[in-house]
């Protein structure tokens, strides 16, 4: 590569949030790495490959939840709804949910991915053809993508956040972002939304422990997208996965341990490492339904009622403004 070209290649670089956002957490006492970063491609894949594993019990237990439940929820959202989904990806959650609702005035999806978004809006479309479905392209905490809402005449909003993907925020961030989403809504307008619940310690770690070891590579994952992505030289088999239980917290902390004292490079700059040290990399937050509740009270929505499976591992929780 010429010079020139490499120069305007590193200043893109450094304008970029994943390069502001790897030095600074790579640079704090704790080193720390967004979990948002977990996912490029393969990450994603992988992610996926965690969602059919006997261990990662919260998909399954999700789904089972849904097809369970659907008519009731479905009458809870009621008529003429309108579903807005944030974070939507390839929008396989909300279906069953979409076809159980009666005379649905349209669903909003949000994602940054335009390929999935858009492939899903036709699947959708194929299958209900009466289903007005405006696809939404961006970063479901800006702004600018829900602008189109406001074009949107309809009886009521419904926003649909499966997954337990609140449990990935800090109970302040999930505050604010629920806080975020009650200010897009208005007067009986609800909220659907998945978490995970506190259980057994055996059974969460073995959910992010998993014996195939797709969550270890998954963890890793955001190492080799450091090094092709930042020019980083780490050195993958110095670092192990490590996944546990803080009952106080009631989180899955996600770390890559150290194994052997070393330097390594991002971009140019030098990171220390010692031995036993870590870099955290995510957390997923369990939540009891009352501690729920509580979260939702303070970021402005009622809790009406959820649903759960019969180990009380999983909850999908109904609220309202
Ligand atoms: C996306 N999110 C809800 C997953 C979770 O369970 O916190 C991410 C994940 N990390 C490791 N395994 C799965």
């Amino acid at each position: 590569m010429n010079m020139a070209v490499s120069s305007i290649r590193d200043e893109k670089l450094q304008d970029s949030d994943f390069f502001r956002d790897v030095l600074a957490g790579l640079a704090g006492e704790q080193k720390t790495l967004p979990c948002k970063y977990l996912y490029d491609e393969a990450g994603s894949l992988l992610f996926e490959q965690i969602c059919e594993l006997d261990d990662y019990y919260l998909t399954r237990t999700e789904a089972a939840i849904f097809r369970q439940h659907i008519t009731a929820m479905a009458r809870q959202v009621g008529p003429g709804a309108l579903i807005i989904e944030p974070g939507a990806g390839n929008c396989e959650k909300v279906e069953p949910l979409l076809e159980h609702l009666q005379a649905p005035s349209g669903y909003y999806p949000i994602d940054i991915s335009p390929e999935i978004l858009l492939a899903a809006k036709e699947r959708i479309t194929a299958r209900l053809p009466n289903l007005e479905v405006i696809a939404s392209i961006g970063d479901f905490t800006q702004a600018d993508v829900w602008e189109g809402l406001k074009n949107l005449s309809t009886q009521k909003r419904v926003l649909f956040f499966p997954g337990s993907t609140i449990g990935n925020f800090t109970p302040v961030q999930a505050e604010n972002l629920l806080g975020f989403f009650a200010a897009k809504l208005g007067c009986g307008d609800g909220l659907l939304i998945g978490t995970d619940l506190v259980k057994d310690s055996v059974v969460l770690e073995r959910a992010y422990c998993d014996s195939e070891h797709v969550t270890e590579e998954f963890n890793k994952n955001i190492l080799a997208r450091i090094n092709s992505e930042l020019n980083g030289n780490f050195d993958l088999s110095l670092f192990a996965h490590r996944a546990f239980y803080h009952p106080l917290r009631q989180r899955v902390e996600m770390h890559l341990v150290c194994l052997k004292s070393h330097l390594v490079q991002v971009a140019g700059r030098k990171f220390e490492f010692a031995e036993g040290e870590t870099i955290h990399t995510e957390n997923s937050h369990k939540y009891s339904i009352s501690g729920f509740n509580r979260l939702l009270l303070r970021a402005g929505f009622s809790p009406v009622c959820h649903w759960s499976d019969p180990q009380q591992h999983y909850a999908i929780h109904y609220a309202q403004i």
